[in-house]
């Protein structure tokens, strides 16, 4: 078939290919990394056929290097008296637009993939929350899971005994992410402030309310995540209300995504964790999984034990499989591959809206956009978590806090903003109605043009 690419476009093609594989031939066998570059950099060639001075300013190489990467020893001393090693990273990818900023995750499945993967997407979503915020990411392959509350403590205090060499509130800002809530970033907080000896309360974000947090921040992710979802469905006139949503994951981002579908008039039916999922006819009780997650710390196939008319499945998988107007995967990374997209778009899925950091695999963006399925991509539809941290910081600095309403009004205006300028990015380079291209370009665009001010760094 002959080619309908111009002379530019052809251009734009091959320099993003050489750089994509450089980036594979740099970082052998981290695939989560390389599957995140991808999603970039394919969007990026109609930006570079259009404006060939990034090419010449070697943005994307750039780009695609992190600043630095950190990793460390973290050794600690469990409940037993054994002496136990992880290991720490940090990822300080990009700080064009401000210091570093990005969760941190323990996992027993972090490793410099994962890390890197999630502090690539954090440079795209920091900018397009419209924030003064660079891109970074950390974690740890500590499993937090059946660790007693002490064993928490020694293992974070021991994690930002190292950490704290490379943040603070100018330079890199962490936060939450799978395995880190408020009890970890209190622990974390604390030693920070102990071994620093002054109080820096912006050098971490989701920090509790008592001691410089921000309110809305524990529900922005979830909330964000829903406000974004319904601006595309608003764009065909549809809406929440009456509608069947499945929500994967039961965490921060799942349960806050499940109240606030729910205050907007949908029935949540189904969600799960890494065992298994519960389908719920009557609507899943938040209530009941809050206490479960939140403050008890156990499974979700305990929720039938009280609710006996829902049924619990074993495998995570299976929930795609439900019929639902609405799905939202707010659990992991690759959590719906193409089968599970065909499966969602057979029983008429009308909307995805990714909560997780790139839960569909690169073949189920593509069946849901050749469906013409609404998809509103992680680093747009989830960016209300780091929005939110960066109203922590703001209110840090100004040593005040704001109302749970301003913060949330302020949430809701960020979400219709980075939809807004998603549309608006994919229909200036001719891709209506794809918002994983206009996510990706509007993003990259704020971050090349700081990088081309300040020259080669
Ligand atoms: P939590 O630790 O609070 O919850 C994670 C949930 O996902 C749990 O239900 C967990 O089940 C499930 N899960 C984790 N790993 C896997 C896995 N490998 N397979 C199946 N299920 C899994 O994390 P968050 O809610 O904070 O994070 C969820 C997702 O949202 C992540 O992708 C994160 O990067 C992303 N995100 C988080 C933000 C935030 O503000 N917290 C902001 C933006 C994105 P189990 O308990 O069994 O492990
Ligand atoms: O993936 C993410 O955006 C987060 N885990 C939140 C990061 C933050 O700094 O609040």
């Amino acid at each position: 078939m002959p080619s309908t690419l111009t002379g530019s476009e052809q251009a734009a093609e091959q320099y993003v290919s050489s750089v994509y594989e450089s980036v594979i031939r740099r970082n052998p066998h981290e695939s989560e990394f390389h599957q995140a570059v991808k999603e970039i950099l394919d969007s990026l060639i109609p930006v570079f056929a259009r404006h060939p001075k990034y090419m010449k300013h070697g943005i994307l190489e750039r780009i695609v290097e992190p600043e630095r990467m950190i990793t460390f020893r973290v050794p600690w001393v469990d409940d037993n008296g054994n002496v136990q090693v992880n290991r720490g990273f940090r990822v300080q990818f990009n700080s064009a637009i401000g210091p570093y900023k990005g969760g941190l995750r323990f996992h027993p499945s972090v490793n410099a993939s994962i890390i890197k993967f999630l502090g690539f997407e954090q440079i795209f979503k920091n900018s397009l929350t419209g924030q003064p915020i660079g891109g970074g990411k950390g974690g740890s392959d500590f499993d937090p899971k059946g660790k007693s509350d002490r064993e928490i403590m020694r293992f974070t205090q021991s994690f930002m005994t190292e950490l704290y060499k490379y943040i603070g509130p100018d330079e890199d800002v962490p936060a939450g992410d799978i395995g880190v809530g408020a009890r970890e970033i209190g622990y974390m907080f604390g030693q920070y402030k102990r071994i620093r000896g002054g109080y820096e309360a912006g050098v971490l974000t989701g920090k509790g309310i008592v001691y410089g947090g921000s309110l809305t921040r524990t529900e922005a992710t979830g909330y964000g995540c829903v406000y974004f979802v319904n601006e595309m469905l608003e764009s065909r006139g549809l809406s929440f209300q009456g509608s069947t949503v499945v929500v994967s994951g039961s965490g921060n981002v799942s349960i806050y995504a499940m109240d606030k579908a729910t205050q907007l008039g949908a029935k949540v039916v189904a969600c799960s964790d890494s065992d298994g999922y519960v389908y719920d006819p009557h609507g899943i009780n938040l209530n009941t999984v809050k206490r479960l997650k939140e403050i008890e710390r156990k499974r979700i196939r305990e929720y039938v034990d009280e609710h006996p008319h829902a049924v619990y499945t074993e495998g995570c998988q299976g929930i795609w499989s439900l019929p639902c107007d609405i799905a939202l995967p707010c659990a992991t990374q690759n959590e719906i591959d193409a089968d599970s997209a065909k499966m969602l778009v057979e029983n008429g899925v009308k909307a995805v809206g990714e909560g997780a950091n790139m839960p569909s695999t690169l073949e189920a963006i593509d069946v849901f956009l050749k469906n013409r399925v609404l998809f509103g991509p992680a680093k747009a539809a989830n960016a209300g978590g780091v929005a939110v941290s960066a109203l922590e910081m703001s209110q840090n600095s100004m040593r005040q806090s704001w109302t749970f309403e301003e913060v949330d009004a302020k949430l809701h205006s960020i979400m219709k903003n980075i939809y807004q300028n998603s549309v608006k990015a994919s229909e200036a380079y001719g891709l209506p109605g794809n918002l994983v291209a206009g996510a990706n370009i509007a993003g990259f665009v704020r971050v090349a043009e700081a990088m081309l001010a300040q020259g080669v760094v």
